[in-house]
């Protein structure tokens, strides 16, 4: 299978609005992939260890891992963010948006699989996250939609993430862009690495 050209541009993309369908062209690969959460970028800030009662715990709950994306070919505008996000608290929270250097607006978005066997993107309000849970973000279910790419995503770079969520505020992490077919984090970490490597 070989990458699908956007059928749309950004001048000729629908308004945003809550809920859109539009046939699956952004993503070469629309079979399921899971990130093997081999690793933790998190920064949820460190308990200060200022009081012992629980009710000031400090230790953001929400710790996003393994994010990742796919390296873009030029002249695409969009791409997708793949991670998964450990609620390590006691109440669910909901990731409400996210945004980054690397493109000029991110949706929150999930692939559908239509009746007639074609994928199509839903563009979602939030994700919950149930407390001492997680949810995963995969090629062929959710992802963070990137606009307007700022440049094309290059294997071996770092895109910066900010998250914002509805109890934790706002977490960052980065994902790790791997070549244009890796289809989880452990497959683009390791073609990051051989791409930076001397
Ligand atoms: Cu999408």
């Amino acid at each position: 299978m070989t990458p699908i050209q956007p059928a749309f541009s950004l001048a000729t993309r629908p308004q945003r609005k809550s809920v859109f369908f539009t046939t699956l062209s952004c993503l070469a690969l629309a079979a399921a992939g899971t990130a093997s959460a081999s690793d933790t970028t998190s920064d949820a800030a460190t308990a200060t260890a200022a009081s012992a009662t629980t009710e000031t715990a400090t230790a953001n709950p929400m710790t996003p891992s393994a994010a990742w994306a796919r390296a873009t070919a030029p002249g695409i505008v969009t791409g997708a963010i793949y991670l998964t996000i450990t609620n390590t608290g006691d109440i669910p929270d909901d990731l409400l948006s996210a945004s980054s250097p690397a493109a000029a607006t991110v949706e929150l978005h999930r692939h559908l699989m239509r009746a007639d066997g074609s994928m199509a993107m839903v563009h979602v309000e939030k994700l919950a996250i149930p407390a001492h849970g997680n949810i995963t973000c995969a090629p062929g279910g959710y992802h963070l939609m990137l606009f307007n790419l700022a440049q094309p995503l290059v294997a071996g770079t770092h895109i910066p993430l900010l998250l914002t969520f509805a109890h934790a505020g706002t977490v960052t992490t980065s994902a790790v862009v791997g070549d244009i077919a890796a289809m989880g984090f452990a497959e683009a970490s390791a073609s990051a690495t051989a791409a930076s490597a001397p």
